[in-house]
């Protein structure tokens, strides 16, 4: 019988080579590689409590009951570990993330992350950083990579068993010079298409999907080689090009899916002239309509500035490159 409780703190990640397509949806195996940058300003923060008492799982989210497909999510992940673990014990599993849940900001990285750390140390499991990592991506694909602290990559994998698909860290000097602002479109509200149904239905439907997943790789290879080069401009500029591929293949698909608001538009023209006039800014966009903006710690300050004044952004927030995801209780 198993009664451990244990917490754990996990950073939410941008990715700058998206993960949009999946090769097994069961397993959740990526159908191609992705590259992203773990960030110490959003935080999710999560304890588990294995409790002999429980007769189901209990998910509180941000304070309140969590809806019930998030808590029959949390609850199928939770699966996974008493499998591992050997046990049947039900959790109370008690989630808080420091910035808006479910709006393209990343949460289900940051909480797959803190749920996989916290779950499998209060099951009494030891995994290595690679397990865990594995692990986190059965309950979401970019929560694989929020393991990690810094620039991560995370790989697709050829095993049908899902054996060669996890994320591990990219060293590179950049990590002390890059920045992310992070400008908040429509006040954080809950987003239109959850990713999950997004990825497949680009998939299934979008004539430019296959293009998109042709394109990672290269992207992939050239970031890598902007962050062995310590090149922010060229990281910066496949940043940018990638999340529009993205965008574009989500946009081709039939019907449409559209997650830009017309302050996305006005952020990412913002971007671009910024950059004209000689600023090191590239945006990046996720299922949402935010939009956040590579740079370096020199220019953070003046860039936040430039996009704080922009009708329809109620908020700009600035982050420096966060840490791996942390037993803290
Ligand atoms: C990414 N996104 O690379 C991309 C870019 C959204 C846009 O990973 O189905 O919530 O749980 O594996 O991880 C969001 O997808 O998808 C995501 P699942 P996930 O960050």
């Amino acid at each position: 019988m198993t009664t451990g409780t244990a917490t754990a703190r996990a950073c939410a990640n941008i990715a700058l080579v998206k993960y949009w397509g999946k090769r097994d949806a069961a397993r959740n195996l990526p159908a191609a590689g992705s590259l992203s940058l773990t960030l110490a300003a959003l935080v999710t923060e999560t304890t588990v409590a294995f409790d002999p008492a429980l007769a189901a799982d209990e998910l509180v989210l941000d304070g309140s009951p969590a809806k019930p497909g998030d808590a029959s999510r949390t609850s199928s992940f939770l699966d996974l570990i008493r499998a591992e673990a050997n046990i049947t014990t039900r959790a109370r599993v008690t989630s808080t993330n420091q910035f808006p849940t479910a709006s393209g900001l990343a949460s289900s990285a940051s909480g797959f992350a803190a749920l996989a750390v916290a779950s499998s140390t209060a099951a009494g499991l030891a995994l290595s950083p690679r397990a865990l990592s594995m692990l986190a991506r059965r309950g979401s694909g970019s929560a694989a990579r929020s393991l990690f602290g810094g620039f991560v990559r995370m790989h697709a994998g050829h095993e049908l068993d899902g054996s060669d698909a996890y994320a591990e860290p990219v060293i590179s000097r950049l990590v002390d010079r890059v920045r992310m602002v992070i400008a908040i479109v429509g006040g954080g509200a809950p987003k239109q298409y959850g990713s999950r149904d997004a990825i497949e239905h680009t998939a299934a439907t979008s004539p430019l999907y296959r293009a998109w997943l042709e394109l990672v790789p290269h992207d992939l290879a050239a970031a890598e080689g902007a962050l062995a080069a310590g090149d922010l401009a060229t990281l910066g500029t496949i940043t940018e090009a990638n999340a529009l591929a993205m965008h574009a293949s989500a946009m081709a698909a039939r019907p449409a899916i559209i997650y830009w608001q017309p302050a996305t538009l006005a952020l990412l023209a913002a971007v671009r002239e910024l950059r004209e006039a000689g600023a090191a800014a590239w945006a990046t966009m996720d299922a949402g309509p935010h939009v956040k903006v590579l740079t370096s710690l020199d220019q953070a300050e003046s860039i936040a500035t430039a996009l704080r004044g922009i009708p329809g952004v109620s908020e700009v927030t600035i982050s420096g490159p966060g840490g791996p995801a942390t037993v803290t209780g």
